[in-house]
């Protein structure tokens, strides 16, 4: 790269800082000249930093959306500085809803509403002065992309990780189309408010269940908040029990046993009734013709009933009796057998053994329909006392004939090994996680590349016909036979079979979107590449992602797809790692200054566009970089920008302005290289730590403190020199414009974003220390060695983070933290 200045005239006067004149010019020359291109450079190390694969929806950005990419920017910026080879790329989830439905409503392809939208991304995020390599942007609709999606598809399918089952869905009958989970609102289409039925059809899902132990698993080596792990874990929901059968009581001959699912075998003498899930497949054969109306109702009722609505325990439990019994092979003892909605159909084995003394779902159950309730567990020193509630507690074993006096622990364990021993069940575990469905009944999305033949069945499309592409169509409607618009489409459907040649028929499901954005981490490594998904080399040098930053929001579905794909990858010999991304990061929620959610329909949305008009975009990023630690949701302040907007004018006339020189008194200049080296230090730190607030904050006080020493009289020039060329290194990451100005402007050679970034001297850098003291509660709990300047916010962050005091503070509820400077922390909880 040339360094050399600026060709362009300089329009802002020198004496005024004038963000307007400066920022869309360094933009477009930082382009031309490619400053931020990633290259797979062998011999320097490489760092990852990405940005979770927006959807580009026609609201475009708001400084909310800023909260993400202006961190990942100041991160990618400095890692450059430190001599990495970064790669920092941003590219668009662009099929799904959103597109479709606009084209539904005013006929304009989805593809014209994506190009238009991500135009206007892109516009946003180089407004806001973010250093993508654009020369790596990707598109999930584009052919080129979803070619490879299509590919990953076939690589399951081969792998028998992709399987198709007819699975009931929700129905939307005034759209008569198939909707998601998500889509459905307290029963009703979000959409059209209508009442949603089940409806069974043949869908695709992926075996994501074959890898819950090791998605599970390999959680513990990841550095990623532990909020996200623990939802990641409940999802999977992984429970240790035991399956055991029942005897139906039926006529001589029918051995069928119905088998349950519990975690508390030792509370098996302690069964009064049996429940199975209406959907369960045996409750049609047991059901007695005397029972038969009234379960077929029940069953009925249920469909329209959501799993969220279902497992409340809040809910008055319901249900019927089938009229059938089994035995519990244990005690001998004849249970009865009923539906209920509270049994899932898709956990365990769709059947629970009712033990209202111990269950408080099943205590609600027997309350309401009149059933025995047999405590088998005592508490010590009691001897059976009337429930008044499920005691679920651990205790003594009663009336569990051979088993009694046992701890319920040791009887658990006992029962097991009985029940095993006899052939009645055995020890298993079961997962929440079910299989991830993929197909979607919708036009925009990757076609999922299957055909089917009269003769030979199910047949891939052969990689070499990828991409099965997705066709111009007039109409976006959903067909309203529950197929996708596809459906409609003869010339699409009727294909010949790869395998005989004969006339065959196309899937018409789509994949949603979940699909592309389970492996695009992989394509920016080599965006072009056609021989294969990407290219093997570059993905070996970048690979896994150093850095990743987005919403919480995705806790569990994107983040675990992403995980399950990369494990089909590197079983497939792929890759060679498990996890994709390292370390991950959610950034806190920024609401509109009413405390509210920024939200398009409370008008009280702030976008980019208005914040650089007036202040620029490094007031912007400062803000956003300054108002709060990176992880914590606040409101937008117009106070707080303003704030930062000051700042930047002080520090322009500071660091161009040359101060008096004169004579000095030596310890002014030695202040003043401390106060340098120990900032440098501290940004370097925070940098690390991702502690962006903090280190404005350092580097605002290092423009106090030079402001003041240049007030007071003639300063060192060399002691000078260095703290602002110094500071401006410093500021570069964060507030690229100004500081390219002032870098250029002092005489230093463009870029100051090709500067290395500068190393701090243990002697300068070190500080006068002091002991600060920690308390909660009023009560010292431990102390230790901090610099004197230590701001409050880096105290109470030492002081909580303390193991020590962290046993006094740990369950409680944190009332409040004071600081006194230079002395102690008292941390008050209750
Ligand atoms: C008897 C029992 C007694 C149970 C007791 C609990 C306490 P986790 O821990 O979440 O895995 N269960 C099993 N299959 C079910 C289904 N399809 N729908 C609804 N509930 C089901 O929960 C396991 C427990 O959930 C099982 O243990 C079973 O109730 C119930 F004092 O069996 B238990």
């Amino acid at each position: 790269m040339t360094q050399t200045q600026p060709q362009e005239p300089t329009e802002a006067r020198p004496d005024r800082y004038d963000p307007a004149a400066i920022e869309s010019r360094w933009q477009e020359r930082w382009e031309r000249d490619e400053l931020f291109k990633s290259h797979e450079d062998a011999t320097r190390p490489k760092f990852y930093c990405l940005d979770f694969f927006p959807y580009p929806s026609g609201d475009g950005l708001s400084v909310g959306h800023a909260r993400n990419y202006v961190p990942t920017d100041v991160i990618s910026r400095y890692q450059r500085m430190r001599g990495f080879s970064v790669l920092h790329p941003m590219g668009w989830d662009a099929f799904g809803l959103p597109a479709e439905n606009r084209a539904i409503e005013t006929g304009i392809p989805p593809a014209e509403t994506v190009r238009l939208n991500t135009d206007n991304y892109r516009r946003q995020l180089r407004l806001i002065g973010t250093s993508y390599d654009w020369s790596r942007e990707i598109n999930s609709s584009a052919p080129a992309y979803y070619r490879w999606t299509q590919w990953f598809f076939l690589l399951l399918y081969e792998r028998g990780l992709a399987y198709r089952k007819t699975s009931s869905s929700w129905w939307c009958p005034t759209d008569a189309t198939v909707l998601a989970n998500e889509e459905v609102e307290n029963g009703l289409c979000w959409r059209c408010q209508t009442p949603v039925e089940k409806r069974d059809l043949p869908q695709w899902f992926f075996k994501i269940t074959d890898y819950a132990d090791r998605l599970l698993d390999d959680l513990e080596g990841l550095d990623w908040p532990e909020r996200i792990k623990t939802m990641q874990r409940n999802w999977i929901g992984r429970s240790e029990g035991v399956e055991i059968g029942f005897g139906l009581e039926a006529a001589a001959g029918d051995t069928t046993e119905i088998r349950v699912f519990t975690t508390r075998p030792d509370t098996v003498y302690g069964v009064t009734f049996m429940v199975l899930a209406p959907e369960q497949p045996l409750v049609d054969r047991i059901t007695t013709p005397e029972q038969r109306a009234a379960v077929d109702a029940y069953v009925e009722q249920t469909r329209r009933t959501t799993e969220i609505e279902r497992l409340s325990t809040e809910r008055e439990k319901t249900g019927v009796f089938t009229g059938a019994y089994c035995v519990n092979h244990l005690n001998g003892e004849r249970v009865p057998i009923f539906i209920a909605d509270y049994a899932l159909a898709t956990y365990g084995t769709g059947a629970v053994m009712g033990v209202p003394a111990h269950d408080q779902r099943d205590f609600e159950f027997a309350a309401k329909y009149g059933l025995a309730v047999k405590a088998v567990i005592a508490p010590a020193g009691d001897d059976g006392v009337p429930l008044t509630a499920a005691y679920v507690e651990a205790g003594r074993m009663v009336a569990s004939g051979p088993f009694d006096n046992l701890t319920n622990e040791d009887g658990a364990r006992a029962i097991a090994d009985a029940v095993e021993k006899q052939g009645w069940g055995k020890r298993t575990v079961s997962y929440r996680l079910r299989d991830w469905l993929i197909s979607r009944q919708r036009y925009w999305g990757a076609p999922i590349p299957i055909v089917y033949c009269p003769k030979d069945g199910v047949v891939p499309v052969p990689q070499e016909q990828l991409p099965v592409l997705l066709p111009e169509v007039e109409r976006y409607e959903p067909s309203g036979t529950g197929k996708s618009p596809l459906a409609s489409l003869p010339e699409f459907v009727d294909t010949t079979c790869p395998a005989c040649g004969g006339p065959a028929e196309r899937e018409t499901d789509t994949m949603g979107g979940f699909a592309c954005s389970s492996w695009y981490f992989l394509r920016f490594t080599s965006p072009e590449s056609e021989a294969g998904p990407f290219d093997p080399e570059a993905m070996r040098y970048w690979l896994p992602v150093d850095l990743y930053v987005g919403g919480a929001e995705h806790a569990v579905m994107h983040l675990l797809y992403a995980r399950f794909w990369t494990k089909v990858m590197l079983d497939a010999g792929l890759v060679p790692f498990k996890e994709p991304f390292a370390k991950l990061m959610n950034q806190g929620v920024v609401h509109a200054p009413d405390g509210l959610r920024m939200s398009k329909s409370r008008g009280n949305v702030i976008t980019p566009d208005s914040v650089v008009e007036r202040f620029g975009a490094d007031s912007l990023r400062g803000y956003e970089l300054f108002m709060a630690p990176f992880d914590q949701n606040v409101s937008w302040s117009e106070e707080g920008l303003r704030g930062i907007y000051r700042w930047l004018n002080r520090l322009w006339p500071l660091v161009l302005e040359e101060p008096a020189s004169g004579e000095i008194a030596p310890a002014a200049a030695k202040e003043m290289r401390h106060w340098t080296h120990r900032t440098l230090r501290k940004v370097g730190e925070d940098l690390d730590r991702l502690h962006f607030n903090t280190m404005i904050s350092a580097l605002m006080e290092l423009t106090n403190f030079l402001g003041r020493a240049r007030e007071a009289g003639p300063v060192d020039a060399d002691a000078w020199r260095e703290a602002t060329e110094t500071l401006v290194l410093m500021l570069a990451p964060s507030l690229p414009y100004i500081a390219e100005e002032l870098w250029t402007r002092t005489g230093h050679p463009y870029s100051v974003h090709q500067q290395s970034w500068p190393h701090w001297q243990e002697d300068l850098a070190a500080s006068e220390t002091f002991t600060l003291v920690v308390q909660v509660n009023g009560k010292l709990r431990d102390r230790f060695e901090a610099p004197v300047e230590i701001g409050e916010e880096d105290a109470k962050a030492l002081a909580l983070a303390s193991p020590r005091v962290q046993a006094f503070t740990d369950g409680q509820e944190l009332v409040r933290v004071l600081f006194v400077p230079r002395r102690l922390v008292n941390i008050v909880v209750r």
